[in-house]
């Protein structure tokens, strides 16, 4: 198959909140710097359903979206050193060049590499796609659209991973995992004995208890308007739960009576703006952080007042955890193989490309973390 156009399914978005379409789409080979994956596995992630609803000011159509996976490369372009055909590999949507002003910085974890191509549903090389039905192009999405059998992806944007590794499981190494784990010890860098607040109970906020119990956090209160998110979330490391739907004062007025003063630590894992405020302002005065990483519709705006940093709180927010996609993604897949971190708990449902709608029902039903689809 090497230098050919492949023909495989994919499920193609071609409208806001049409039902997705398995449809034959034909991948055109790898150009220079690229990488054609067989895609084995991929997960569903609310950033997928997000740009579908057509909420997502970078949202393209018709598009082909998903960017948690896992799978195995078939070929690579000129050039492309790192990998090679048979490598297994994690596509990631944050790339990391090691050569762009971002990546030298030291200071993030962005890479300013081919983000331009990537949100504009493009390769970099030509700004075409190499997705086609019968001629007419389909957009890529975040640089990675694994809703495909074979993908193409930029090769900075290719983590190679342990071969041993299950891809079935590893897959959510993609994006869920990674960034609530990252959200703690690479973005607010939590330290022993602090108090942390999470809003959203879901694969992004249960991986940043994990990773708030195994950096040593004294209290994890979890704060959702699902109640049936509480039980499984003991098992992530949460010690208290705050339904605000139990409460006739503000959640943030909740939590600081809770604490004593607030929290040291809150992370905004919905996407929901008044959210952020509170989480913001749930937060101790002198110290307190709040890092905000649900992914808010077009047209949405945070606010508080200026008093709550005046006074020492301090907003940021993070991408991927924070983790440099290429060099730590490999990291990450051997932890998990080490059992030092979880993955197979977040897996709720397994499901084949075929049955993807109802993959997207599931997700929005309740009581789903991660739906894997076997492709
Ligand atoms: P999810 O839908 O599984 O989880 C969200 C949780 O929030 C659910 O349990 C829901 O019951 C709860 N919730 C909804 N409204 C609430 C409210 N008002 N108060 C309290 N709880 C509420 O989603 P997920 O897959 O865990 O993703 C969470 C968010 O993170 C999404 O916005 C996603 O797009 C974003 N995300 C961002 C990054 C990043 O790099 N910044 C990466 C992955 C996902
Ligand atoms: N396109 C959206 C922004 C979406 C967004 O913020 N994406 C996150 C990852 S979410 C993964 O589930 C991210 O990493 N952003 C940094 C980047 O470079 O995209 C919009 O609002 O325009
Ligand atoms: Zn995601």
């Amino acid at each position: 198959t090497q230098g050919q156009v492949i023909t495989c399914k994919a499920a193609v978005a071609y409208e806001p909140n049409k039902p997705l379409v398995i449809e034959d789409v034909q991948v055109a080979p790898p150009q220079a710097g690229e990488v054609r994956i067989k895609i084995h596995f991929t997960a569903l992630c609310h950033t997928d359903a997000y740009t579908w609803s057509g909420k997502d000011p970078e949202g393209l159509f018709p598009c082909i979206l998903g960017h948690e996976a896992a799978g195995i490369v078939e070929s690579v372009g000129e050039g492309v050193t790192e990998v090679q055909p048979g490598d297994h590999v994690i596509p990631c949507y944050q790339a990391e060049c090691r050569e762009c002003k971002f990546c030298k910085s030291g200071k993030t974890n962005l890479c300013g590499k081919v983000r331009t191509a990537t949100g504009a549903g493009v390769m970099m090389n030509d700004r075409k796609s190499r997705f086609s039905i019968n001629g007419k192009p389909i957009y890529h999405f975040m640089g990675t659209s694994t809703f495909s059998q074979f993908t193409v992806v930029h090769d900075v944007s290719v983590a190679k991973i342990d071969p041993q590794a299950p891809l079935d499981k590893v897959c959510l190494l993609g994006c869920g995992v990674p960034t609530g784990l990252g959200a703690v010890w690479n973005t607010a860098k939590v330290e022993p004995g602090a108090i942390v607040a999470i809003f959203g109970l879901g694969t992004v906020g249960l991986a940043v208890a994990e990773g708030a119990k195994s950096a040593g956090a004294s209290r994890i209160i979890g704060v959702d308007i699902d109640s049936k998110k509480f039980d499984v979330a003991k098992n992530f490391g949460v010690t208290e739960f705050v339904n605000p739907k139990d409460y006739n004062k503000a959640i943030q007025q909740v939590l600081v009576d809770l604490t004593d003063g607030g929290v040291d630590y809150s992370f905004e894992c919905i996407g929901n703006v008044s959210v952020m405020r509170a989480a913001l302002e749930c937060c101790h005065k002198g110290w307190g952080t709040s890092v905000i990483i649900g992914v808010a519709a077009s047209g949405q705006e945070i606010s508080t007042r200026p008093f709550q940093l005046v006074t020492g709180r301090v907003w940021k927010g993070t991408a991927f955890g924070g983790f440099k996609s290429r060099s730590q993604v490999p990291w990450l897949v051997d932890k998990y193989m080490k059992k030092e971190i979880k993955i197979d708990e977040y897996i709720t449902h397994n499901l084949t490309l075929g049955e993807i709608n109802s993959a997207f029902d599931l997700m929005h039903g309740g009581g789903c973390l991660r739906c894997v689809l076997k492709m």
